[in-house]
């Protein structure tokens, strides 16, 4: 019906044209930077780099790294590049490991924004026709106001619901019958259980057609067990606050392989995380993204600590990247052996019968690291097939994962359920 049914000619361009419009953008970045934001002028000097160096696209790679520490120590309006005047809005990332990193952004970045959201959802398969029920926060996460600026610009009726309020969730997909959800997969996982209490244990048949879950890393298994117990197709999409917020990346329904990066507006490159070399498309690596058309606060090469790497276009010509395993300060060294919580989750789910809430303690006993793997069961299970489960689970985590672990079956709903991005590994060995 609206314009955004048709894909916008950029996703269509040669990846000729691509390059082209990068090269443009990313030039208009750098000096835009360079002249109006003292942090990068500092940066750039200090590096002994000029704007004038840029010219061609991987001359990138001459230009210093933007870190997390970066932003903070110019916390909180030291980054900008436009005066505060220009500034229509600002958030805060949700502070997952440490102190919120301040951003803002111009009338123009909160356009762009919605379109890369309204064009993500369209590319999951949505259009104007849809209601779509938003349960990421509201707030100065940039979830909830993200998602609810692309949708109402696609022309979809939105209902804004943010995240809590469990039960008001319940109510309102019944009443309103949404056709799309936009929330982590995790909160997900807890408004699957409580539809399926009130319904029989069977909540397929919901209104819900179309899933689009990011903030959070979740696996292809967990994929799986939302799509199968909703009744629905579920989406990735990936973002990060000092980036833009979500819609940097979008997972397009015709190939479902991984969130398609919308490189008109942001630069991807990914680089070996400990000496920053920049490695070729198809290694594994830490994603870096200079940000292409940003007025308020543009991010020259900004280190995302996420670790995946990039693939050939399948559903547009812009490139995709793989599922994220997790942030490198996500990873655990467990006796010396490096584990992502999502791998854990990998083999909690490839192992019927356990529910997929679940929690990693790790503690040491004397010099040795243990972890123990917090479960629950689905359903009511006898005694004997959960003793099975639980050596087979022990097994599969020894063998794919390399590290022994302890097994511990929870009553059911004893694990905590996440509202927005779930916190599931404690680590108990510091303190
Ligand atoms: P914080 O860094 O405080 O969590 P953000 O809310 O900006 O703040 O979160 C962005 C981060 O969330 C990303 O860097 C990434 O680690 C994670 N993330 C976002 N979307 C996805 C996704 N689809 N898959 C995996 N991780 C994601
Ligand atoms: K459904």
């Amino acid at each position: 019906m609206t314009i955004y049914n048709k894909l916008e000619s950029i996703e269509k361009a040669s990846s000729e044209d691509l390059r082209a419009l990068q090269f443009e953008r990313m030039k208009w970045t750098i000096e835009h930077a360079y002249q109006n934001s003292p942090m990068y002028k500092k940066k750039f000097d200090d590096a002994g780099v000029q704007p004038s160096d840029f010219q061609c696209l991987e001359d990138i790679n001459k230009f210093p790294y933007t870190t997390k520490e970066d932003l903070r120590q110019n916390y909180p309006f030291g980054t900008l590049a436009v005066p505060m005047k220009d500034v229509v809005r600002v958030h805060a990332s949700s502070g997952t490991t440490g102190k919120p990193t301040v951003v803002g952004y111009t009338q123009n970045d909160i356009d762009t924004w919605a379109t890369i959201v309204a064009r993500s959802i369209r590319a999951a398969g949505g259009s104007s026709e849809d209601i779509i029920h938003i349960a990421y926060g509201y707030g100065l996460f940039t979830g909830g106001l993200g998602a609810h600026y692309g949708a109402e610009k696609l022309g979809a009726t939105v209902i804004p619901m943010s995240g809590g309020q469990t039960e008001k969730q319940i109510q309102l997909i019944e009443d309103f019958k949404p056709t799309i959800i936009m929330v982590t997969p995790s909160y997900c996982l807890n408004l699957i259980d409580e539809l399926e209490k009130k319904h029989g244990g069977d909540a397929s048949n919901c209104s819900l057609k179309i899933g689009i879950f990011g903030a959070e890393p979740w696996t292809d298994s967990m994929r799986k067990e939302i799509e199968n117990r909703l009744g629905i197709k579920a989406l990735d999409i990936y973002g990060l606050t000092e980036v833009m917020g979500p819609g940097v990346a979008m997972e397009c329904a015709e190939t479902a392989d991984g969130p398609t990066i919308w490189e008109d507006h942001f630069y991807p490159e990914i680089v070996n995380p400990v000496s920053g070399d920049v490695l070729p498309d198809n290694e594994h690596g830490e994603l870096v993204f200079t940000s292409l058309t940003k007025e308020a606060m543009p991010v020259i090469r900004y280190r995302t600590r996420d670790l995946t790497r990039l693939l050939p276009g399948t559903a547009r010509t812009m490139r995709r990247m793989d599922k994220i395993t997790g942030r490198s300060d996500d990873m655990l060294i467990i006796r010396g052996v490096n584990v992502f919580p999502s791998q854990v989750e990998e083999q909690i789910l490839s192992v019927a019968g356990f529910d997929p809430h679940y929690q990693l303690e790790i503690n040491k006993q004397g010099n040795l690291d243990t972890l123990t793997v917090k479960v629950e069961l689905k359903g009511t299970i006898d005694n004997q097939t959960s003793i099975n489960m639980v050596t087979e689970l022990k097994h599969r985590i020894k063998t794919m994962i390399g590290v022994s672990s302890k097994i511990l079956i929870q009553p059911s709903g004893v694990i905590p359920r996440s509202e927005g991005k779930a916190q599931r590994v404690f680590d108990l060995r510091a303190s």
